[in-house]
């Protein structure tokens, strides 16, 4: 069985968690705090030298780092429920749209930034927020505008199934809403993210439904 290291709180793992549920594939979690256990920190960087989560284990010869060559393994590995449509222009606009979040927001507000922002640059939590969520509508202003210019009407990001975009829109936007950052601008990406929400595969992936969520709270 392929086993997912992740914690509850990773946008990166989430969106792995969405799409392997997506996808009906089974797999075991290995829950990792990575910014907070150092012991275990210090055996993970042997499998994964980033030392970053999501890390999934498909077999002893494969370890696969890195959200989306996570995702490109699961859609080329198991396509009968794809998260990319047939066309290849939709295709390219659905990565796209995708990449806003995963290459050009989760950077800016990941742990690590965040951290070096507090540690070496000396910014206060007010001056930290301020940069955590300038990122994030720098990111789903122009998301907003993509979905509505094409007359955005739908339970999806993109035609009437989840993909991709669905898969890399609602971790950022959990994200967003835990942090109570005001997405009233953004109707249509609230739209999609309620519509995702009411689908099985993204309930059983949603941070709060992780079992080592359920721990951090005891
Ligand atoms: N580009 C990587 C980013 C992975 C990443 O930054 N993961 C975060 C959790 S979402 C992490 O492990 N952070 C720990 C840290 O920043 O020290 C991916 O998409 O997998």
């Amino acid at each position: 069985m392929l086993q997912l290291y992740t914690h509850y709180r990773s946008v990166s793992a989430h969106r792995v968690r969405i799409a392997l549920n997506i996808k009906g594939v089974s797999y075991k979690s290995i829950f990792l705090d990575v910014g907070n256990a150092p012991a275990e920190r210090l055996t993970y960087l042997n499998l994964n030298p980033q030392g970053l989560i999501p890390a999934l284990v498909v077999d002893e010869n494969l370890l696969i780092t890195q959200s989306s060559a996570i995702l490109e393994y699961l859609e080329e590995r198991y396509p009968e429920r794809p998260l990319l449509p047939e066309g290849i222009e939709l295709r390219a606009r659905i990565r796209s749209f995708a990449q806003i979040a995963v290459a050009d927001t989760h950077p800016l507000n990941n742990l690590r930034t965040l951290r070096y922002l507090r540690d070496e640059m000396k910014l206060d939590y007010e001056q930290r927020s301020r940069w955590f969520v300038h990122w994030l509508h720098k990111a789903f202003a122009p998301m907003e505008s993509i979905l509505a210019g094409t007359d955005h009407d739908g339970a999806y990001c993109f035609g009437d199934r989840a993909s991709l975009a669905d898969v890399c829109l609602v971790p950022q936007v959990s994200l967003a809403e835990r942090y109570g950052v005001d997405l009233s601008s953004y109707p249509c990406l609230r739209r999609v993210y309620r519509s995702c929400l009411t689908m099985a595969a993204f309930q059983a992936a949603a941070p709060e439904t992780q079992a080592d969520h359920a721990a951090a709270a005891r």
